[in-house]
């Protein structure tokens, strides 16, 4: 899962990444505008797979990851607007989700490029920047189908151009509207037709606000009505500071500032929400192993998701789910108990399931 941490300049993106991912990236009251960007891959925390390790003892343990990825250096004043280059709008694209950190704290030493703190402002204001790139993407493309679709019908191409065209031009149409494309319902070929393009306003949101140390008393007064989308919350300079301290000093700050989870987990749990994804392992005493998946994946395709051999011989998958194996405390205890299963290539999978697939090739 790759997720691209994005906002206007000082608003906080790389103090917030450090919080997210303990890492150590640059942070300064004034923006250098020059694009950088800086990834790290962070292992998704989850008490499960220390469970599973405990009961297998296995050689490897891999847990899931999550990529964030800061991408800096828009520029932009009162005056001029906001900016983003083409090569910035690529390196967002290649994102499976998004957070736009928005700044809500308040600080004379921190200039904030549009002048006041206004954080309904600067989530429209990026909104526009995406929604107006993808409209761009849409006018380049649509003379090149109108142009073949001029031929006529015997073009072998024309009925796929023809609903590429179709689709384009509705959502140029909801784009011209000022709305979001994640806001369209789309079947799943017109998914496919779309693929190629990364739509940046197609990409699930996550507005975060960054709070300041003492909080933002209007936050609950932000409003992002859209799908697949959520507004979530972070005190970006508080937690950074706080993953750089020894445990005790750490949870003695914690409590001083009522935080009682720092929000690295709690991020990772709602971007797999937002993304619709979910976690299955495989388990053994050579490698426990988690998963991420699609929600509502299949026993077949979380096979493929392992190997593409397991998918391509599937027999059947064992199943038993994380909650059954952990009360029955071992494989043995869970097949006598006969919560371990055996499941066909269409069962759909659960979160916290543990899968063992049997195939031949
Ligand atoms: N007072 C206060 N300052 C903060 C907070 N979060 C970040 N800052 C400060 O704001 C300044 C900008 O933060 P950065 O994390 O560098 O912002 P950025 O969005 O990465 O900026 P660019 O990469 O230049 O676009 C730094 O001086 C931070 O220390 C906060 O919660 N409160
Ligand atoms: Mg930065």
């Amino acid at each position: 899962m790759k997720i691209g941490l994005v906002g206007l300049p000082n608003s906080g993106k790389s103090t917030v990444f450090n919080a997210l991912t303990r890492g150590n990236a640059a942070t300064a009251a004034y923006s250098s505008g020059a694009l950088e960007v800086h990834t790290l891959v962070v292992d998704v925390p989850d008490e499960r797979v220390d469970t599973l390790v405990d009961m297998y003892r296995p050689k490897k343990i891999t847990p899931a990851k999550v990529e964030y990825s800061d991408i800096g250096g828009l520029r932009g004043d009162a005056a001029q607007g906001i900016a983003i280059s083409g090569e910035q709008l690529g390196q967002i694209a290649t994102n499976d989700a998004l957070i736009h950190v928005v700044r809500t704290f308040e600080d004379a030493n921190v200039a904030h490029p549009l002048e006041n703190i206004d954080p309904q402002r600067d989530i429209d204001t990026l909104d526009t920047e995406f929604l107006l790139s993808d409209l761009s993407k849409i006018e380049n493309r649509m003379p090149k189908l109108a142009g073949n679709l001029s031929k006529g019908k015997s073009l072998p191409s024309y009925e796929v151009e023809k609903k590429e065209f179709d689709l384009l031009t509705r959502l140029k149409e909801t784009l011209e509207n000022g709305i979001p494309l994640r806001d369209v319902e789309l079947t799943e070929e017109e998914e496919k037709i779309l693929r190629g393009f990364q739509f940046l306003s197609q990409k699930p949101m996550m507005i975060l606000l960054n709070m300041g140390d003492e909080g933002y008393p209007d936050a609950k007064k932000i409003s992002y009505p859209h799908q697949n989308a959520v507004v979530s919350q972070i005190r970006g300079r508080l937690e950074m500071d706080i993953i750089n301290l020894d445990d005790e000093d750490a949870r003695m700050f914690m409590e001083e500032y009522g935080i009682s989870q720092l929000s690295l987990n709690r991020i990772i749990h709602e971007s797999y929400q937002l993304l619709s994804r979910m976690v299955f392992f495989t388990a053994g005493e050579t490698e426990v192993h988690a998963w991420e998946a699609p929600l509502n994946a299949t026993a077949l395709t979380c096979a493929g998701l392992i190997h593409s051999d397991l998918e391509r011989g599937f027999i059947r998958a064992e199943v038993v789910s994380f909650e059954d194996l952990s009360a029955a405390g071992s494989e043995a205890a869970a097949k006598s108990a006969g919560t371990w299963r055996l499941e066909g290539k269409k069962y759909v999978a659960q979160d916290g399931d543990v899968l063992l697939i049997r195939f031949n090739v």
